[in-house]
């Protein structure tokens, strides 16, 4: 296999491009897609500070290399869910990454803030531990954001975790989060600050080929608690798809983002009130994190 650019052995195939590359000029594809990205959805500039939120993995520990090779300005957030051995080894590979790009990290922990970690949650509420944990992660990236002052907050979801969450929503027609599903979404109260998903255009193979090739020492066992998760079942479902006719993926998410976004946002526009006790933005009287802390609370 030839690369595309060079003519030289290429290393990665892209059936969905058509294409291979050798290593730098993969590497710079892959960086021009995170700067397309970036530009086409006007992500951010180059005069705003941008929290990454990092979680150790080749997705936003990637991310995170890429901003910094293009002189951004970017502080790392790790949010600390005290899952076991996995949040200790996590976070390790964060603050190692940061130390040796000479890169601000902040660490927020889960457990000071809602009163227990992850699992305690869970333990507490009944609820899921992904759907705990995921409101919790939305919450304190948020207030990490305004607390410190970044208008900004990028992830790491790729292709595969964005078009799995849009089949996931899909099966259910959940008109709100298709709504809310985008690359970039803007601040729409002055309490709530702009999320961005500059991987969006690469896939998981892309962004760990990606990771493999800088050299960056991610984690690369899973969270325990996503064993079993119905995403990783819709993923599998879109794998399959996509061996058999390569793009099907980057189809399906890009042609709901350009024909089906557009209607699911004009009926789904709700009013955002802030939160009687912590302030941050919520549909009613009290935000969901302050429910659970309470919850967390009354179990004890
Ligand atoms: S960290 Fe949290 Fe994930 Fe673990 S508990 Fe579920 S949501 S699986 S991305
Ligand atoms: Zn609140």
């Amino acid at each position: 296999m030839k690369c595309r650019k060079c003519g030289g052995l290429a290393a990665v195939e892209l059936r969905r491009h058509n294409a291979a590359f050798c290593p730098p000029d993969f590497i710079a594809f892959f960086r021009n897609q995170v700067s397309e990205a970036v530009r086409r959805h006007r992500m951010f500039t180059r005069e705003e500070s941008v929290l990454v939120a990092v979680s150790g993995g080749k997705d936003s520990l990637g991310l995170w290399d890429v901003l910094l090779d293009q002189g951004y300005m970017t502080t790392g957030l790790y949010l600390d869910l005290g899952i076991y051995d996995y949040s200790k080894e996590s976070r390790a590979k964060c603050e190692a990454f940061a130390a040796h790009r000479g890169a601000p990290l902040l660490v927020v922990s889960v457990e000071e803030a809602v009163g227990a970690p992850i699992p305690g949650v869970q333990a507490a509420t009944r609820r899921p531990t992904c759907s705990a944990c995921g409101l919790s992660k939305r919450y304190l990236m948020n207030k990490a954001a305004l607390d410190y002052g970044f208008p900004v907050v990028a992830t790491g979801h790729n292709l595969d975790d964005e078009a799995a969450a849009l089949f996931g929503s899909i099966l259910h027609w959940q008109a709100e989060p298709l709504a809310r599903q985008s690359p970039a979404l803007p601040s729409t109260h002055p309490k709530l600050v702009r999320r961005v998903k500059p991987l969006y255009r690469l896939s998981e193979l892309e962004t760990a080929a990606y990771a493999f090739l800088r050299g960056i020492d991610y984690i690369v066992e899973e969270c325990p608690f996503a064993k079993g998760a119905t995403s990783l079942m819709h993923k599998e479902i879109l794998n399959r798809l996509e061996e058999a006719s390569p793009g099907a993926k980057h189809n399906f998410l890009y042609g709901f983002l350009e024909k089906g976004r557009p209607a699911f946002e004009r009926m789904s526009a709700v009013a955002l009130n802030e939160c009687a006790r912590c302030g941050q933005v919520t549909t009613g009287t009290l935000c969901g994190f302050c429910k659970l802390a309470d919850q967390v609370k009354r179990s004890r």
